[in-house]
């Protein structure tokens, strides 16, 4: 790699994310079952209907995977609770196996030095509570405060910093609108629903936490930065569409206690009642914040319903997952989101990687598209340090080849090779590369 620990600012973190559903192997210490387990048995759902029963068995092999994450010279890891892990029906009887299993892993990480970053909710919805209406449903506020209360009381006095809910565009918008990620629903109803009710949990995780006494707590938003396909009014007015839905929404209701107009025109008949009155919940304060960038949107206007927006291929390399690699966005969203919405906040990357077609070939994985696209945007992160943007961290997606979703284990997003067979682990040159840069 080009760049040095050296060339960040002392205390600077470094670290690699991942999420409970995507590596533990569900099936695996009496976890409840969960809306993807659900999403993923109904043909058509997700490439080859895998799921994540056995993923990359991290719930017994987590000790080696932290001494990979120890081996690179990372400073921190984030990952997330599964909900269903420790309460199978959502709420009530509490499963005391994966409660023991989330102490341990804390302290197998702690044991090497290694900061824990925890995620409340990273997708997996206990089915018992999507019976209910998962996001649609009001309730699942009270819901997740109280799952919230039980975990963070057995492990919350160890952890660095808490998450409530990781990417809560993709709870809502990719889940409900565009049906692409459980529940599947393609609803504009739905979808209005869960994008208030997401940040109105995320809010009463944030107060239950901070009655625990606890400190740290963040909230955890993915972006894109969004592109007009050409030079016309309707291409802008497509991007202030999707950069409202997409960016504006999350970062204004828990930063100004409101959402932006451009959303309330097409999304105001659908929300709930009374939806005005939870800002003082929603926007609850917060210590840092944190961006997951992967990529931009090239946009135009089109003549289907409100909010009309089509997205148009871009002419820049690509990843394996066909986004197009635009480095200048992760600038873009730092120093828009300092400016406009968090200030003095420190702000942390709290995803960015890429996926490609790695292979293991005589023991070794070859990578070096990874390796240039981690320079590339750490690139922007110095630029925007720089400019005097308190960023604090910069977290790489993902230790390790795990479940992609709906895309199954094709799309390779590790520093480390995991054969989805044998399940043995092969660090990659790019992990390699890390902990060169990494050293001292
Ligand atoms: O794998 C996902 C992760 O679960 C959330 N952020 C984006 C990653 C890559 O798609």
């Amino acid at each position: 790699m080009k760049h040095r620990r050296s060339d960040f600012p002392e205390g600077f973190l470094f670290g690699t994310a991942t999420s409970s559903y995507q590596i533990e192997g569900h099936a695996q210490g009496g976890a409840g079952r969960t809306m993807w387990d659900d999403f993923a048995d109904t043909p058509g759902n997700v490439v080859r209907a895998e799921n994540g029963a056995r993923a990359c068995d991290h719930y017994t092999r987590y000790e080696e995977d932290f001494d990979l994450v120890a081996g690179a010279g990372l400073d921190a890891y984030r990952f997330s609770l599964s909900w269903a892990r420790v309460l199978p029906e959502g709420r009530g009887a509490v499963n005391q196996e994966g409660l023991d299993y989330y102490d341990r892993l804390t302290d197998a990480l702690l044991a090497r030095g290694i900061k824990p970053c925890a995620t409340l909710y990273h997708w997996e919805m206990p089915s018992a509570l999507q019976d209910l209406g998962g996001w649609r449903n009001r309730d699942i506020a009270g819901w997740f405060a109280e799952y919230t209360e039980i975990v963070m009381k057995r492990v919350g006095d160890r952890m660095f910093s808490v998450a409530p809910i990781n990417e809560p565009w993709c709870v809502a918008w990719l889940s409900h609108y565009m049906g692409l990620h459980a529940p599947g629903q393609r609803d504009i109803r739905a979808a209005a629903r869960a994008m208030h009710h997401v940040l109105l949990a995320h809010g009463r995780a944030i107060e239950t936490m901070r009655g625990l006494g606890m400190q740290n707590l963040g909230a955890v938003f993915n972006f894109e930065w969004p592109l007009p396909a050409d030079d016309s009014p309707e291409a802008q007015v497509a991007v202030d569409r999707y950069d409202g839905i997409y960016n504006h929404w999350f970062l204004s209701g828990v930063f100004r206690k409101h959402y932006p107009q451009i959303v309330l025109d097409g999304l105001e008949r659908h929300l709930p009642a009374n939806w005005q009155d939870d800002f003082d919940v929603i926007g609850a304060p917060v210590d840092w914040c944190g961006i997951n960038y992967y990529t931009c949107k090239r946009l135009t206007l089109d003549d289907s319903p409100w909010p009309s927006v089509a997205e148009v291929e871009g002419p820049l390399p690509k990843t394996l997952m066909d986004w197009e690699i635009y480095p200048e966005g992760l600038y873009n969203i730092i120093s828009r989101t300092a400016r406009d919405y968090t200030g003095d906040l420190p702000l942390y990357v709290t995803e960015n990687g890429m996926a490609s077609a790695d292979v293991l070939e005589d023991g070794a994985v070859l990578d070096p598209a990874r390796t240039a696209y981690l320079d590339g945007h750490l690139d922007q992160v110095r630029r925007a340090q720089a400019e005097g943007v308190p960023l604090k961290g910069y977290f790489i997606w993902s230790l390790m080849d795990n479940f992609e979703w709906a895309l199954g284990y094709e799309k390779r997003f590790g520093l480390v090779h995991v054969d989805f067979d044998t399940l043995e682990r092969t660090p990659k040159a790019s992990y390699h590369a890390l902990a060169e840069a990494l050293k001292g």
